[in-house]
């Protein structure tokens, strides 16, 4: 039986990892931090059988002894402070988790694999690090130009992954994931707050929805393919790097004109208001991939497109926020 072990098991990738994984037959680890962490219920819930090991990026000792009792031929290193406008106001702990939390993880996987090839790491790098784009559409070779302590810090974990892969060549492999949603998002991004938002105000429990920039736009997936494609990555001979996307990019008020569509509202804009506390110091402005690499080399193509991503997620939100009343 194959053994994986994931980081970030609570977060919306680890969960949808973790069932794919399980699915494909392999014993589930995963790495929960905190005493008494507040998201251990829902990973019991949904994938009850996750063997999970506590410990933290910041804490080596805890990396080693996880791998250490899971054993596994394939790490998956998706924990992170990932909420990109949190990242100004906490730049220094985002540095520390996001970006030397990479380092940590990588030295403790170097250590126990111990030469053996049959290790093999995936990164969870971002579309971040291309911020103030250099090209058009990114690929994997495109300059990275970071606009957040996010994006630096994923900038940061993105080379030492190449790093540690030319310099002891481990299987070190690094996904460049654009955004990607689900009913599962956490409620602080912006699809996954519209979804909630639109769904309250159809049933009558919320009137406005104030945003920030509507202009950015975004190459938004589904995060149920995004974990297909990290897979397919440690599968592969040589280790590399792959973008990941749809090719398509959509800008905030599209999402907002789709997501109040689905439930009939077309005069979207008299319910958004426009409220500074959601403007970020610096913006990613437009985002959009080529992952032509990733389709030729791993074969893999997204199956959910942007009308089909929101749809789900309205309607999720939809039928949660009713089952409650
Ligand atoms: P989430 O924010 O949903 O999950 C982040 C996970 O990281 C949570 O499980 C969280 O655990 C964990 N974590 C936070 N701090 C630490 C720490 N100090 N030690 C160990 N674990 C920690 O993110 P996603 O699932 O959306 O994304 C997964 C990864 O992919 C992240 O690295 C993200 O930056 C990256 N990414 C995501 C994209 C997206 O569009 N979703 C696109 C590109 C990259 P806890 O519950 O304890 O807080
Ligand atoms: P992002 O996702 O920063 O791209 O990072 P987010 O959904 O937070 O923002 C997307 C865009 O929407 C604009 N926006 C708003 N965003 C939020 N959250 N709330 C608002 O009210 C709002 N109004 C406008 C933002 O300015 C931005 O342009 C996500 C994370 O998952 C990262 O971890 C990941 O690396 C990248 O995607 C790829």
């Amino acid at each position: 039986m194959k053994r994986a072990l994931i980081t970030g098991i609570t977060g919306q990738d680890g969960l949808y990892l973790s069932e794919l994984l399980l699915a494909k037959g392999y014993q589930v680890h995963g790495v929960i931090r905190g005493q008494n962490n507040p998201k251990l219920d829902l990973v019991r819930a949904v994938v009850p059988e996750v063997i999970l090991h506590t410990g933290d990026l910041l804490d080596s000792f805890s990396l080693a002894r996880a791998l250490e009792a899971a054993q596994p031929t394939e790490i998956y290193n998706l924990g992170a402070i990932s909420f990109v406008a949190y990242s100004w106001d906490n730049a220094h702990l985002t540095s520390q988790v996001t970006g030397h939390g990479v380092l940590n993880i990588l030295e403790a996987v170097r250590l126990y694999a111990a030469g053996d090839k049959s290790v093999r790491f995936y990164q969870a790098s971002s579309s971040e690090m291309f911020g103030k784009v250099q090209e058009v559409p990114q690929r994997e070779t495109t300059l990275l130009w970071p606009r957040s302590p996010y994006g630096v810090a994923k900038v940061f974990g993105h080379y030492m992954t190449i790093n540690y892969r030319e310099s002891y060549g481990l299987h070190a492999s690094s996904g460049i994931l654009f955004n990607h949603e689900s009913p599962r998002r956490g409620p602080e991004f912006v699809t996954r707050k519209v979804s909630q938002a639109v769904a309250r105000i159809k049933l009558g429990q919320q009137d406005t929805l104030p945003m920030g920039n509507l202009d950015a736009s975004r190459d938004w997936g589904f995060a149920g393919d995004y974990v297909e494609a990290m897979w397919r990555m440690l599968q592969q001979e040589q280790a590399d790097d792959y973008v990941i996307a749809t090719g398509v990019t959509h800008t905030i008020r599209d999402l907002l004109e789709v997501a109040f569509g689905v439930v009939g509202i077309s005069d979207w804009e008299s319910y958004v208001t426009q409220d500074p506390r959601f403007m970020r110091p610096a913006e990613v402005e437009l985002l959009i991939g080529d992952a032509s690499k990733a389709r030729e080399r791993l074969g893999w193509t997204p199956t959910v497109d942007f009308e089909g991503l929101v749809t789900m997620m309205v309607e999720s939100d939809l039928a949660a926020l009713s089952r409650r009343r």
